[in-house]
């Protein structure tokens, strides 16, 4: 049923964009009840306002703790109109029909990034108004709820539109967003007072601007929750798509690994390119000459400001994504030519230590592998120990294992990844699709190093391995037969060392 706004309750923290929702309910005929700061606001604007504690009959009191929790408040807003035993209460009571509320919470999370102090913190859980908002949104059917700065204008034109009335439908669609508000908010508090355990905040409300052009194919529709803007400056490109940005992230987990100058390439999240070199444009070119063919296409990520000089090589690549954190002006003109080439410039962030994932009828989650070995967590197993170029190459190649799809089989030399075999269902294709891979590409494996993201379950890997020219070999260890592999590596005068620990990816 159409409902006309009578009086409207108004208490809002940030005042910014009220003013022309205030001049139409005006001259609608709307009166505004509404508490300290806001008053003074409508009136300054030139209008007449009830103070709430007029209303009420008492004073805002405690420090403003306790402004508008009153039954003259929420009886107003609760009030079932078409009940007579709720009409007559209202009338005994002197209750007024409030159908209309309006509040914008205190800046809880707000507070809590500034990295204000706990008293602060504190002071901004709102309860009055969060209170306002559920009531109102309880009682949609006589009473329409605006829960947010960020819904003013919508209240506005829908307004504007009809003729100052709003339907049920309006009234409901306005209690949900009502409720995501206070879901979100008590989450936002839940989380600080749970530091240890956060719950990831999805804002749904948000949900426009996370809408992608579709999911993993076009016949998917796909979202997307989250702050990119928190992460990225995108200095040019088209819209990020669902596949990109499940490359970005893999991107993104794999360039952080490194500390060297290093390019990365991947394609459906797997490097396909990787080099560590004294300085970028050389990690570029011997990135890309890993597998310039899988890398069309590609994501790119680096970890150093890119120069023009590196810009003009990267352009003769067709590309999606560029990421990295820092461009120079030379470069983003080289780059920019294309206007469907993404170009994201990394902020200084940190990500979350959990991962979720959907699946059955719930969610999976577990912390991220966060733990790479170095040469020092290497345990030589072998006769034969791996020089210091093989410790260096081996780490490189430790790195690839862990951020490449299971089973992997990783072949590294001189800081640059020479072929990989990804997400097979045996350990032995996968180092055979990496040894045909290197052969492709022109590569000898002679002298270069093998990495395996779990143990191996028979001595087979190392045999094929050494037999086309591995001089060193990483692997966790753990088989009930590891000493087959280990016997088999000192047979053929290959050094092995195991780290202990697995680097699944699934
Ligand atoms: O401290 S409160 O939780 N106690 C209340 O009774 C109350 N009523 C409204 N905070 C309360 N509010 C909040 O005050 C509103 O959510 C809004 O953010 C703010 C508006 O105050 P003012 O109009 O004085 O600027």
């Amino acid at each position: 049923h159409p409902v006309k706004i009578k009086n409207a309750l108004i208490s809002v923290y940030y005042k910014d964009g009220l003013e022309p929702l205030i001049r139409q309910l005006h001259s609608l005929g709307v009166t505004f009840y509404s508490t300290g700061g806001t008053e003074s606001f409508i009136r300054d604007l030139g209008f007449d306002v009830v103070r709430v504690e007029d209303l009420t009959g008492y004073p805002s009191i405690l420090g403003g703790r306790v402004k508008t929790l009153h039954p003259k408040v929420f009886g107003g807003i609760l009030s079932r109109r078409n009940l007579e035993e709720d009409k007559a209460q209202a009338a005994q009571y002197e209750i007024p029909e409030i159908d209309l509320v309006i509040v914008d919470l205190y800046p809880f999370e707000e507070t809590v990034k500034a990295g204000l102090g706990e008293d602060e913190i504190i002071e901004k859980i709102d309860i009055g108004g969060i209170s306002l908002i559920r009531a109102a949104a309880k009682n949609f059917n006589d009473v329409v709820i605006l829960s947010s700065k960020n819904d003013y204008a919508e209240l506005y034109n829908l307004l504007e539109e009809n003729q100052g009335m709003t339907s049920l439908t309006h009234r409901k669609a306005f209690a949900k967003k009502a409720f995501n508000t206070s879901s979100h908010y008590d989450t936002a508090i839940f989380n600080y007072f749970n530091q240890e355990d956060p719950l990831p905040v999805f804002k749904v409300s948000e949900q426009k601007s996370a809408v992608l052009r579709y999911g993993e194919n076009p016949h998917q529709k796909g979202y997307f929750y989250g702050d990119l803007d928190a992460m990225f400056t995108k200095l040019n490109g088209k819209e990020l798509s669902y596949n990109n940005l499940v490359d970005v992230d893999a991107a993104v987990a794999l360039i952080d690994e490194f500390t060297e100058p290093t390019f990365a390439i991947l394609k459906h999240t797997n490097a396909c390119g990787v080099a560590s070199k004294e300085n970028l444009l050389d990690a570029w070119k011997v990135a890309l000459a890993c597998d310039p063919v899988s890398a069309f296409g590609g994501v790119i990520i680096c970890n150093g400001e890119v120069d023009g000089e590196t810009a003009s090589e990267i352009s003769k690549l067709f590309f999606e994504v560029l990421i990295a954190p820092a461009f120079s002006e030379k470069a983003i003109e080289i780059l920019a030519e294309k206007k469907n080439r993404i170009l994201l410039q990394r902020k200084e962030t940190t990500l979350p230590a959990r991962l979720f994932k959907t699946l059955l009828n719930g969610v999976i989650e577990q912390d991220k592998d966060a733990t790479i070995e170095g040469p020092e967590l290497m345990t030589p197993v072998t006769e034969l120990k791996p020089t210091e170029e093989q410790l260096k190459d081996l780490h490189f190649a430790n790195k690839l294992v862990k951020h490449t799809k299971s089973n992997t089989i990783v072949i590294a030399k001189d800081g640059q990844l020479l072929a990989s075999g990804v997400g097979q269902t045996s350990r032995v294709d996968a180092l055979v699709q990496a040894l045909e891979k290197a052969k492709t590409f022109g590569f000898d494996v002679k002298g270069a190093v093998m990495t395996s993201d779990a143990f191996f379950p028979f001595p087979d890997c190392v045999e094929i391995a050494a037999d086309a020219g591995i001089k060193a070999i990483l692997q966790p260890g753990g088989s009930i037969k590891d000493k087959l592999s280990v016997d088999m590596a000192n047979s053929k005068g290959v050094a092995m060392v195991t780290t202990g620990v697995r680097h699944f990816k699934h």
